[in-house]
């Protein structure tokens, strides 16, 4: 457990398109997490097959990659205790017919493919800093204290 675990969350393109970024950042926010990076981009096709380079050989892969690449994303890097296992909690299960309504997917989605927000896998170790450094620059990712500003009560 750390209290500043990083974690990699992107809102994917159908999120996007309909105006749900908001949505998932007043999410994260409100949890008590803390953003240190963030940015909108359309995802170059190669960062994105390196992104999903784990799912290569499965069958979804080319759709997975067309998708991802088909409109503006999000990436961000959002920071706290337990944030990779927070997030993912938060997130709710891959297929939108599994996830519990109050979770981001059991609220906002229907389709496996179009499940409004990607999220770093808490059970694969390395994930976040492989995400994170496929996606940010060191220098893009910010320092700062969360709650000690002289203007907050
Ligand atoms: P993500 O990586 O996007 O956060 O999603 P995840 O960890 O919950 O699920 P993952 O197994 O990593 O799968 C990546 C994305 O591929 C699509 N998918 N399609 N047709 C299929 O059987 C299938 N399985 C997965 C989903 O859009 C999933 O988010
Ligand atoms: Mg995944």
């Amino acid at each position: 457990m750390s209290d500043h675990e990083r974690t990699f969350v992107m809102v994917k393109p159908d999120a996007f398109a309909r105006g749900l970024v908001g949505e998932v950042v007043s999410r994260l926010e409100d949890r008590g997490l803390k953003l240190v990076g963030i940015k909108v981009e359309n995802m170059p096709r190669e960062r994105a097959e390196e992104h999903y380079g784990e799912h290569e050989d499965k069958p979804f892969y080319d759709d997975l990659v067309d998708f991802i690449t088909s409109g503006p994303v999000v990436p961000m890097v959002w920071e706290g205790q337990d944030a990779t296992r927070q997030v993912r909690q938060m997130i709710g299960e891959t297929d939108p017919l599994e996830a519990q309504p109050g979770t981001i997917r059991g609220d906002y989605a229907l389709d496996l493919g179009r499940n409004v927000v990607h999220a770093a896998d808490h059970e694969d170790e390395g994930a976040n800093e492989r995400e994170i450094a496929i996606h940010f620059d060191d220098d893009e990712l910010i320092d700062y204290d969360q709650h000690d500003a002289e203007w907050l009560y």
